[in-house]
């Protein structure tokens, strides 16, 4: 993903959510992860997510980030909080995490854009479809989308690419550099151009094409796995 974000020129890298799995996680993978960030050629901003939450115990207030390159940025408030890049007439805003509970709405509080610049939007958190009806933690309504008033919404939390757009809002689930569970050949990064012409458009670029025959033998027995449950749901509802 370092290299992709050179190879592909990116300007900003954005991460959104769950970069660490859990609070857990040594000081050596927390400054491995730290020294890479500074290696990338281009501002990288943090959201925390629902593993990585940004509360008192957070990962993001251990030793390693005590002292960041100065490319690298954090997204610490529970409020929300605006950076400026004014260099490429940009605005990204993000609002911390603190816990991840229905109460939590990663959208609340994002400002209008400032006029002549972008404002991409950065938000962790479960998309819930017209006609779900399970309640999730973190939600992200359709309306809250058409109504963020964001040019592009940068979402975390799903392992998969997703594109959740409503109205005038673009926002996407990124997918993730090591693919979904199962899946290492979707491994990518969301490539997004904001071109004041022709507007806002993204694609997903591939970082791992050779996983494809792992990947064949590790979705095999997913489907082999689903069926044997699927079977046994079948049996006990007979029985
Ligand atoms: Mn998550």
């Amino acid at each position: 993903m370092v290299d992709a974000v050179s190879r592909l020129g990116g300007d900003v890298l954005l991460l959104a959510g769950d970069v660490f799995d859990n609070e857990r996680v040594s000081d050596d993978v927390v400054s491995w992860f730290v020294e890479q960030m500074a290696s990338v050629e281009a501002p990288v901003i943090v959201l925390p997510g629902n593993h990585d939450l940004a509360h008192n115990t957070s990962v993001y207030l251990r030793g390693p980030f005590q002292d960041v390159p100065d490319n690298l940025s954090v997204i610490r408030e529970p409020c929300g909080e605006t950076l400026a890049f004014p260099e490429l007439g940009l605005e990204l805003w993000g609002r911390a995490m603190l816990s991840h509970t229905p109460g939590f709405r990663p959208l609340e509080g994002m400002p209008s854009p400032t006029e002549g610049q972008w404002l991409v939007a950065m938000a962790h958190g479960h998309f819930h479809f017209e006609d779900d009806r399970d309640q999730r933690s973190s939600p992200i309504y359709p309306e809250d989308i058409a109504t963020a008033g964001c040019h592009y919404l940068a979402l975390g939390h799903w392992d998969r690419h997703a594109d959740v757009s409503r109205a005038d809002t673009t926002a996407v689930y990124s997918g993730c550099p090591y693919g979904p569970i199962g899946a290492p050949e979707q491994g990518a990064v969301c490539v997004v151009d904001l071109d004041p012409d022709a507007g806002v458009s993204y694609r997903l670029e591939l970082l791992n094409p050779g996983a494809t025959e792992l990947s064949r033998h590790t979705r095999t027995y997913v489907r082999q796995d689903e069926l044997m449950l699927r079977l046994t749901r079948d049996l006990q509802q007979a029985g």
